[in-house]
């Protein structure tokens, strides 16, 4: 008995240790090894989500805890040893009523609470930037509409990592999410981000921005964020859209507004002369 209960506090050690461990491993930007719950929040809204999560969390805990006590009761009171002539009692209105209201006041509960999260994922405040995001089979293009120009953005190929790794041995480019050209925005400011597809549904998600939102051919659909921290944020197409499906990630790169000024001003440069209509080339042969 003593090896036994031994064995089930080092269990529950072992769970704890894993859970609270758990905030610390869970990646910023991108996922991480051995990680436990969502990724780390680096705007308000995914910061709100966090919570509701946690709360979520802690609501569906006690549930279980107390319904395995229940169970637990019920198998060691009323077995047929201990209960040898069970009582004929059926219906009990105050138990009834309890059972019937507890619930709905507990999804009442939680209903409110995530009406307000959707409510301050769903109204944009004054943004002070917009980028557009098309979804592409099999890749994304970025635009700034207040700056008038656009570029696409393309996983980097096993190639291509191995290259810049080769040049930079430190070099931050995660297999599957790392791409050619990524959006930048800058720090502490509302970004609006508005979605559509060029050819089928895809959806614009980033974990760590508590964003994910379809890029639907024909409509124009918004999300924003803002987010706290410089550092470079990894998402998927998160809509089931083709055989590249896995293979068009989305990579944000958060700067300080000088270095988002400074960028602007190459990327005007950059990505104008870099105009070619897609005819032209198909045309060329290329
Ligand atoms: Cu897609």
């Amino acid at each position: 008995m003593q090896v036994l209960s031994r064995f089930y506090v080092a269990a529950i050690l072992a769970v704890m240790a894993l859970v609270g461990a758990g905030a610390a491993w869970a990646g910023i930007g991108q996922p991480s090894d051995w990680q436990l719950g969502p990724q780390d929040a680096a705007t308000p809204v995914a910061e709100d989500i966090l919570q509701f999560h946690n709360i979520l969390l802690g609501i569906i805990t006690l549930i279980t805890v107390f319904v395995l006590g229940l169970l637990i009761y019920v198998v060691m009171r009323f077995n047929a040893r201990a209960n040898p002539t069970p009582s004929r009692t059926t219906h009990n209105t105050l138990l009834e009523v309890i059972w019937t209201l507890a619930p709905v006041l507990i999804l009442l509960f939680i209903a409110v609470l995530s009406f307000k999260s959707l409510f301050f994922q769903l109204n944009t405040p004054k943004a002070d930037l917009t980028v557009k995001a098309t979804g592409k089979q099999w890749f994304w293009s970025y635009s700034y509409p207040d700056s008038k120009f656009e570029f696409d953005s393309i996983m980097l190929s096993e190639k291509e990592r191995k290259a810049k790794l080769d040049k930079d041995p430190k070099a931050d480019v995660p297999r599957l999410l790392s791409v050619d050209n990524e959006l930048v925005v800058p720090v502490n400011k509302v970004v609006r981000v508005q979605t559509t597809g060029a050819d089928v549904i895809h959806a614009f998600a980033v974990p760590s921005f508590g964003i994910k939102i379809d890029a639907i051919p024909g409509r124009l659909n918004e999300t924003w964020f803002q987010a706290k921290r410089e550092g470079v944020y990894y998402g998927q197409c998160s809509e089931l859209c083709g055989k590249d499906h896995a293979f068009m990630p989305i990579m944000v790169r958060v700067v300080s507004e000088q270095a988002f000024a400074a960028w602007l001003e190459e990327a005007k440069k950059k990505y104008a002369s870099e105009e070619t209509p897609a005819a032209v080339t198909v045309a060329a042969g290329q």
